[in-house]
């Protein structure tokens, strides 16, 4: 399945470098958005500098585009006033574009830390209450409302990925249990973009760990089928963790817990 033009946002981050090259067959020309250049264009790329912040700038960035990976944003507990700008602002920016250029479809890089004060071990669905950790957990919540709103008044459909921890191999012993491979997150994206009458939905985005602790809850609805466990790298890294009886190693939003709280700016 392929879309014609497809906007990446938060091209130039960790994420957008990883999914960049793996999106290259899913469209006929990829849009990379960033605040900062994503560095050298290929063929069948082109690049649109803005600021989610900008409405005007925002607004020209969804013209022509039928689909939209949204991994711009803050993306760490911040000030309040840089999560509102990016994290707020930039996601009613998004979604006032994509309603007014006709763009039906936005998968949307939420987080774990959307319910991050949950005790670590602790089952969860996707429909218990969140529990966000720090502005950005609640940043996130309020993309996935966005999210609900623009489908029930306008149609455009969302796919909410409430994703773990995506890196290349998991690093301590908490991402044991909310990593995601790379693979598996392309499997993820891809499945977000292209499942055919998904609505609005919210998933959690983890690999197949054995000790996971979020539910598989919605996969079956796009398609998702992980491949990966971070099982594999137990030995390595189950010794690698904050001090004992800390929030940072008690609760799953990790070391988001030591952040904040900030000064007002
Ligand atoms: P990142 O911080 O490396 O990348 C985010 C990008 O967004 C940056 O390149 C930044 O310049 C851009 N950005 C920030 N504010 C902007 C603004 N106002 N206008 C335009 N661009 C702006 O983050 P990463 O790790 O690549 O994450 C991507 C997305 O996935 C984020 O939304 C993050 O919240 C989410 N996520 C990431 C996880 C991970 O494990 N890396 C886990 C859960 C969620
Ligand atoms: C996130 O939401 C962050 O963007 C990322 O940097 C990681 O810290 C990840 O969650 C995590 O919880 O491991």
């Amino acid at each position: 399945q392929r879309l014609q033009r497809l906007l990446l946002t938060g091209a130039a981050g960790t994420l957008g470098r990883m999914l960049r090259p793996r999106l290259q067959a899913s469209c006929e020309l990829l849009l990379l958005s960033d605040r900062i250049s994503c560095g050298e264009i290929g063929v069948h790329e082109t690049e649109q500098i803005c600021d989610l912040a900008d409405r005007a700038a925002m607004l020209a960035l969804l013209q022509g585009v039928d689909g939209v990976v949204h991994l711009g944003g803050v993306s760490v507990e911040s000030p309040f006033e840089q999560v509102a700008a990016s994290n707020l602002h930039g996601v009613f920016n998004l979604y006032e574009a994509a309603r007014l250029s006709g763009c039906k479809r936005i998968v949307f890089a939420s987080s774990n830390h959307s319910t991050g004060c949950y005790e670590q071990g602790q089952p969860l669905s996707v429909g218990d209450k969140p529990r966000p950790d720090g502005y950005y957990g609640v940043s996130k919540l309020f993309g996935e409302n966005m999210a609900q709103l623009y489908w029930d008044r306008y149609g455009i459909e969302t796919v909410s990925l409430r994703i773990g921890t995506a890196t290349p191999e998991p690093e301590d012993r908490r991402a044991l249990s909310t990593w995601i491979s790379p693979d598996d997150l392309e499997r993820l994206v891809r499945a977000a973009l292209f499942a055919p009458n998904v609505g609005c939905l919210t998933v959690y985005g983890v690999s197949a760990n054995s000790e996971r602790w979020w539910s598989a809850e919605g996969w079956d609805r796009i398609g998702y089928e992980p491949q990966d466990n971070a099982e594999a790298w137990r030995e390595r890294v189950q010794g690698i963790d904050f001090a004992a009886g800390s929030p940072m190693a008690r609760l799953q939003g990790g070391r988001f817990l030591g952040l904040g709280p900030f000064e007002p700016q």
